[in-house]
């Protein structure tokens, strides 16, 4: 068995995919939620967390004079449990180069598009309204280039005829919960990293899409 990995997540809302890290939690997984932070004190993955017996704590981005403050105050909050990882799980704001470059090649964030389609924010209206015959969701590290790090893991979903934003955005979800605590636990046993070459697998260069998982 590898040593644990301490993992800190961030969020901002409901916290379902942190509710699936939680879930994966197991002996033979060397992953090891440490903490979640929300920028959002009414955002619901904060009772998830407290629920499974995880320390929590809030910091209100609006609490701060602007975007180096606070991303000042999220490292230390984050420094503070010494994670190998930090983990974005619908966190939504943008964080600033330094911050990205303190957590590189031990910061990844889920976005729910095939990467590099669809960056930035509303992206299941974006795949619907494009016409796209797929979408889906991707793992990425976070570099300095929004949703433009390399990809991990990418789960394609079809997209079916009359879908809406409801119903397309449930299919992704479903299968962000299947790779999100893939990537995770892959990272954790050290099977996952970021090279100057880009992620490798297993001593393996991933290819743009990452590990492909098609339904
Ligand atoms: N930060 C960096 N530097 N690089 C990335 O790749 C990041 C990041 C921070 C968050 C998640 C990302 C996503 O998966 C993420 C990736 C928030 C916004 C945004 O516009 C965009 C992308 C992502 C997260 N946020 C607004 C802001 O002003 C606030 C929007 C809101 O509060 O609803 O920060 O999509
Ligand atoms: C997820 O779909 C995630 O991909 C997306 O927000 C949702 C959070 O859901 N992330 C972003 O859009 C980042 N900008 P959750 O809180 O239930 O995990």
């Amino acid at each position: 068995m590898p040593d644990p990995c301490d993992v800190v997540v961030l969020i901002s809302g409901s916290g379902s995919n942190l509710q699936a890290l939680i879930d994966s939690q197991a002996p033979d997984n060397p992953a090891r939620i440490r903490a979640v932070i929300s920028n959002r004190a009414d955002a619901y993955g904060l009772q998830r967390a407290a629920a499974a017996g995880i320390a929590t704590q809030v910091l209100d981005h609006k609490a701060f004079s602007g975007r180096e403050a606070f991303d000042a105050a999220l490292t230390e909050a984050i420094d503070g449990y010494r994670p190998q990882l930090v983990v974005l799980a619908g966190f939504m704001r943008i964080l600033t180069a330094g911050f990205v470059r303190h957590y590189r090649g031990r910061l990844l964030n889920i976005h729910p598009s095939l990467l590099p389609r669809h960056k930035g924010l509303d992206t299941h209206r974006r795949a619907l309204e494009g016409g796209d015959p797929e979408h889906g969701c991707s793992v990425h590290f976070v570099t300095e280039e929004l949703d433009g790090g390399p990809v991990a893991v990418q789960a394609v979903v079809p997209v079916h005829a009359g879908d809406d934003v409801t119903s397309l955005s449930q299919r992704v979800h479903a299968a962000e919960h299947r790779i999100y605590p893939l990537a995770v636990r892959w990272f954790a046993e050290g099977r996952l990293r970021l090279t100057d070459g880009g992620a490798m697998l297993d001593g393996q260069r991933l290819p743009d899409t990452g590990f492909l998982i098609r339904p």
